[in-house]
C-alpha cells in the first residue's frame, strides 16, 4: 500500500483506490486490508464527531433531542466477500473499494421522522462532505417493509501525507423503524431459519405499516 509518511504532499482529495495496487488480490488477513480498514474507521470517526456536535448543539441551544443513539460498524471481512461475490465482483481491492459502499457504516436513530431530514441535511451540508447516492426508503419502503433513509457520503480523511476520499454509508431511522428492522433482521438471520413464508412476509409488511402510522401519530402529538 502506497501511503507516504511525513508532510502532506497535496491538498487535493485522493480517491482511496489510488493507494493500492489495482489488481492486488483481496486477503482479509494481510497488511493492505488492515490499513484500508483503518482508513474506513477514521472516516467513521470524522463523521461520528460531526453527529455528536449536532446532537449536543441541539440539546444545549434548543433543549431538543435530535438523535436518540448512534451505532457504528466496520463490515466484517466475511460479509464484504459475500457481498462482492453476490455482485459478481473480482476479489481485488479495487473492486471492493469501487463496489462496496457500506464497509464503513453509521446508523443514526432519531425520535421523530422530521429529525431524519434535519440530520440528513445537516450532514450533507458539512463542508468537504459529498453526497454520492441517496435512497429514500421512507417515502418508498422496500418490499420487505423496511423503512429508513440511506445516504452514501464521500468523506475526506486527512492523514499526515494525503487527504483521502472515503465512502461511508449512513442509515437514518426513527426509534420505531429501528425496533422493526432490528427484530426483522434477527428473525431473518436466526441460525437454521428458513426463508419467511409468504404469510410471514405479509405480516412483517403489515407490522411495518403500523410502525409507519405510529411515527406519523408521534409527529402530530409532538406538534400539539
Ligand atoms: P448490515 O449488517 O445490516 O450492514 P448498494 O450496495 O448501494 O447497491 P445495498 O447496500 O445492497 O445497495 O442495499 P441497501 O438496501 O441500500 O442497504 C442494505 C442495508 O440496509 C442492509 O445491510 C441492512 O442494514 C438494511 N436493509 C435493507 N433491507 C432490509 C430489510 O429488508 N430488513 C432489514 N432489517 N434491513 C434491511 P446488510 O448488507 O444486510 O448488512
Amino acid at each position: 500500500m502506497k501511503i507516504k509518511k511525513g508532510k502532506r504532499e497535496s491538498t487535493d482529495l485522493v480517491d482511496l483506490k489510488n493507494f493500492i495496487d489495482y489488481n492486488e488480490k483481496l486477503e482479509a488477513s494481510n497488511d493492505t486490508f488492515q490499513k484500508l480498514m483503518f482508513i474506513y474507521k477514521m472516516a467513521i470517526k470524522e463523521v461520528n464527531t460531526k453527529i455528536e456536535i449536532f446532537k449536543d448543539e441541539f440539546k444545549m441551544f434548543y433543549n431538543y433531542d435530535l438523535v436518540d443513539h448512534v451505532n457504528t460498524r466496520i463490515k466484517a471481512p466475511k460479509s464484504i466477500i459475500q457481498k462482492m461475490t453476490k455482485k459478481e465482483c473480482k476479489l481485488t481491492y479495487k473492486d471492493m473499494i469501487e463496489n462496496i459502499n457500506d464497509i464503513a457504516g453509521i446508523r443514526i436513530v432519531c425520535p421523530l421522522q422530521k429529525d431524519i431530514y434535519t440530520i440528513k441535511n445537516l450532514l450533507q451540508n458539512v463542508p468537504g462532505i459529498k453526497t454520492i447516492k441517496e435512497k429514500d426508503y421512507i417515502t418508498k419502503p422496500k418490499e420487505s417493509g423496511y423503512s429508513a433513509y440511506h445516504i452514501i457520503l464521500g468523506v475526506p480523511v486527512m492523514l499526515s501525507s494525503q487527504l483521502i476520499y472515503v465512502k461511508l454509508e449512513i442509515q437514518i431511522r426513527t426509534m420505531a423503524m429501528d425496533f422493526w428492522s432490528s427484530l426483522e433482521h434477527k428473525m431473518k438471520y436466526k441460525p437454521q431459519s428458513n426463508e419467511p413464508t409468504k404469510k410471514q412476509a405479509k405480516e412483517w409488511v403489515s407490522c411495518a405499516k403500523v410502525i409507519n402510522k405510529l411515527d406519523e401519530k408521534m409527529m402530530l402529538l409532538n406538534e400539539t
